[in-house]
């Protein structure tokens, strides 16, 4: 059995659930379990475990935070029954490349909190503190489906921005590719393209559901539905990317007309313009069908994140260090993206030869995670 696919077989149990998915949310018991295996490997390596006092969590070889230092890891958390790759490889990957390392090199390796942002719903919301991109006491406040906040889950207040952000030479985040286009088993990013959620709250008139009559009805289900129908095709148009996710409704009953249906547009696109169009173009519709559906729309934008450029002198070292791996752009918005607007950093993509993620079909073959261990362990001996 290959190393890789011995470590990966410590973790792959942690947080899978019937569906073969997995269930790992941002400090609840199976992530929690994962952090306990990473101190654990940091442990026999002699590393440093710290907390940033935000939920991130670090083993550094030398000194903490030392000037100079080369960071790479990734996030545990995942999507509602994701995939057990995006997050987790690019951590399990980083312990075995720098085994690879020379000794006197200074490598960090991060586990970053709610990077999925499936508990407290805003994502990379670990690296966003680190940053200092997201506010220590909105960060707090943030609740979950329970009504349990990110402050009590962390049991403190967010500590907020990290100075010594400022020490680290260079980031370079190893991740599962979420997309179809690597035909090699390692390719490096170029960019991520603009992204964002917008929370979309369609109010009508509770009724009752056999009494009532169509031509009185003020249903927000419809709206809604129209809505979702109108984000497809806005994004089939324009060649971006466009779901509605994660839908409440209240009352939820077969035999109640809701007076509120509240969902998530995710929408991307490979340039803001194209964005910018889509949103507006499915907002403009969805309020001009409220209007004839007699309901009413709020739409509020939820961490809209700007295209990321990686640093091209850098994505071009890596991709040369590596005997000219592809580089190419994600959808995927990544904790690199918010790193990258602080220190240089790169990401290195393993192939995923379906494509699927956020999904329990997600998959790597170990011959191409063994690659990125081997590319990651290269790129941490070039840049340290
Ligand atoms: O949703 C994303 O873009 C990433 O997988 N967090
Ligand atoms: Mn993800
Ligand atoms: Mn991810
Ligand atoms: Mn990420």
């Amino acid at each position: 059995m290959s190393s890789f696919a011995k470590l990966w077989a410590e973790i792959a149990p942690i947080g899978r659930a019937g569906s073969g998915g997995y269930l790992r949310f941002a400090l609840t018991e199976p992530e929690l379990t994962l952090r306990d295996w990473f101190r654990a490997q940091a442990s026999t390596r002699d590393m440093t475990v710290t907390e940033d006092g935000n939920g991130n969590l670090f083993a550094w070889r030398g000194e903490p935070w030392a000037p100079g230092t080369v960071l790479t890891g990734s996030h545990f958390d995942s999507v509602p029954h994701g995939g057990g790759y995006d997050g987790p490889l690019g951590i399990v990957s980083a312990f075995l490349a720098i085994d690879k390392t020379p000794h006197d090199r200074k490598i960090g390796i991060a586990a970053f909190v709610e990077e999925e942002g499936g508990r407290f719903g805003v994502p990379c919301l670990g690296s966003r503190l680190l940053t200092g991109a997201m506010d220590p006491e909105k960060a707090a406040a943030l609740t979950d489906r329970d009504g349990i906040s990110f402050g009590e889950a962390l049991g403190k207040q967010p500590k907020g921005q990290i100075a010594e952000l400022a020490n680290i030479k260079a980031v370079v985040e190893l991740h599962i590719e979420q997309g179809i286009a690597l035909q090699t088993p390692v390719g490096v990013a170029s960019a991520i393209w603009p992204h964002g959620r917008w929370r979309m709250d369609f109010q009508g008139v509770g009724d009752h559901a056999g009494t009532t009559r169509m031509t009185d009805r003020r249903d927000p289900m419809l709206t809604f539905a129209f809505t979702v129908l109108a984000a497809n095709k806005e994004a089939r148009l324009s060649g971006a990317h466009a779901t509605v996710g994660r839908v409440q409704v209240e009352p939820n009953a077969t035999n109640a007309i809701p007076s509120l249906v509240r969902g998530w547009l995710d929408a991307r696109a490979a340039d803001t313009a194209t964005l910018d169009k889509l949103v507006d173009e499915v907002v403009r519709k969805a309020t001009e069908r409220a209007g004839r559906d007699g309901t009413t729309l709020a739409v509020t934008p939820e961490s809209v994140t700007a295209e990321v450029a990686f640093d091209v002198p850098l994505a071009e070292r890596l991709s040369r260090v590596l005997g000219d791996a592809p580089i190419l752009p994600t959808g995927a918005g990544h904790d690199a993206g918010v790193l990258s607007g602080h220190v240089p950093t790169a990401m290195l993509f393993v192939r995923n030869p379906t494509g699927v993620s956020h999904s329990p079909a997600e998959h790597a073959s170990d011959a191409d995670c063994e690659a990125g261990v081997e590319a990651l362990a290269t790129v941490l001996t070039d840049l340290s």
